[in-house]
C-alpha cells in the first residue's frame, strides 16, 4: 500500500490523524518512533535548519529534498507543507509529479501570494491569491496527480490575513469544488473560537485540518468535538531541538569537561540505534555467511 494509501486509511479510521512536523529525516524518525500517525514537512522548521527566513526563501527543490528524505527515513506517511506551490498552476502541476514520484503521501498549498511570508509572523505579509487562481491551483494538482489517494490539501489564510469567517467559508467550498481533498483552516488567535466557528458551520464533505500553534491549550477531544480530523503539530520539535542545543551550548563553553552535562544529551547507543548501525553489522555477517556459502571465505 502506498503512503498515500495509508494515509486516507487514517482519515477513515480514526476519529482524529495527529501529525506533528519535523525538520530532518532524524527528527521525521523520532515522530514516527514517538507514535504519531504522520510527519508534517513544515517550511519554518526546513527554512529555520537552513537558517533563512520561512519567506519563500528556499528553492521548491530544496524543500522537495527535505521531505523526501523524511519519506525515505519513515514508513508513517510525509505530508509536505508547499507553501503558495512554488509558482502558478503550472509549476504546481510539476511539483505534485515530483512530490508524489518520490513517496510523498500529500502536499499542502497555502492561497497567499508568491513569495509568502510565514503566517504567525507579526506584522508579516499575508497577501491572498485571487479564489480563481488558487482554484486553478487545486485543479492542476488534481489532474497531476496519479494515485487518487495523493493528498491535496488546500490551505486558506483568509482568518490570518483578517478577511473573516465567510469568505473563509467561500474559498473552503470552491477550493472542494477544485478538487482539494482536505482543508486546512489556519488562525493565528489564541484561542480556537474562530477555527470553531468555521468547523461547526462547514457542510462541505472535505475533512477539515488544523495547526493549534498559537491556540495551544486546546484539547483534541474539543477538535474531534468540533469535526476537526487532522491536527498537525507542526514546529514543536524544531523548538525543542533549538531550545535544547542552546541550553546546552552555554553549559559546555563553561565547562572544563563534559562529566555534568552526559544527562542532557542522548547516548552513542541511542543514535548508533536511530541510524541502524547494528541493522549494518548483521548485514554484514550475513553477506560474509553468503561468501562462505559460495566459497569464497573458508
Ligand atoms: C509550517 O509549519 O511551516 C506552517 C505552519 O506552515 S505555520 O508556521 O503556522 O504557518
Ligand atoms: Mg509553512
Amino acid at each position: 500500500m502506498s503512503q498515500s494509501e495509508n494515509l486516507v486509511k487514517l482519515l477513515d479510521n480514526q476519529p482524529i490523524v495527529k501529525v506533528c512536523g519535523a525538520y530532518d529525516a532524524m527528527s521525521a524518525k523520532l515522530v514516527e518512533l514517538s507514535g504519531f500517525d504522520a510527519v508534517w514537512a513544515g517550511s519554518f522548521a526546513i527554512s529555520a535548519i537552513n537558517n533563512v527566513p520561512d519567506a519563500s526563501i528556499l528553492t521548491m527543490t530544496e524543500f522537495f529534498t527535505a521531505a523526501s528524505n523524511m519519506a525515505n527515513a519513515c514508513e508513517i506517511p510525509v505530508i509536505a507543507d508547499c507553501d503558495t506551490g512554488y509558482g502558478d498552476a503550472t509549476n504546481v502541476r510539476y511539483m505534485v509529479k515530483k512530490y508524489e514520484n518520490a513517496g510523498i503521501a500529500g502536499i499542502c498549498i497555502e492561497d497567499k501570494t508568491f513569495p509568502k511570508q510565514n503566517s504567525l509572523l507579526e506584522g508579516g505579509n499575508n497577501q491572498l491569491l485571487s479564489e480563481k487562481d488558487f482554484a486553478a491551483k487545486i485543479l492542476a494538482a488534481n489532474e497531476a496527480k496519479q494515485n487518487k489517494a495523493f493528498t491535496i490539501i488546500a490551505r486558506i489564510e483568509a482568518l490570518i490575513s483578517g478577511i473573516g469567517i465567510e469568505q473563509a467559508l467561500k474559498r473552503a467550498y470552491a477550493y472542494e469544488k477544485a478538487g482539494a481533498d482536505l482543508i486546512l483552516i489556519h488562525s493565528k488567535k489564541i484561542t480556537p473560537e474562530e477555527i470553531f466557528e468555521f468547523s461547526d458551520s462547514w457542510k462541505g464533505s472535505a475533512p477539515l485540518v488544523v495547526i493549534p500553534t498559537t491556540y495551544y491549550s486546546v484539547n483534541v477531544d474539543e477538535l474531534i468535538e468540533h469535526k476537526i480530523k487532522m491536527v498537525i503539530y507542526a514546529n514543536q520539535t524544531l523548538r525543542a531541538a533549538h531550545f535544547a542545543l542552546s541550553k546546552l551550548l552555554k553549559q559546555m563553553k563553561n565547562a572544563n569537561n563534559m562529566s555534568q552535562l552526559q544527562n542532557q544529551m542522548s547516548s552513542m547507543e541511542d543514535i548508533f540505534k536511530l541510524q541502524e548501525m547494528h541493522d549494518m553489522k548483521s548485514q554484514e555477517k550475513s553477506i560474509e555467511e553468503k561468501l562462505r556459502k559460495l566459497g569464497y571465505v573458508s
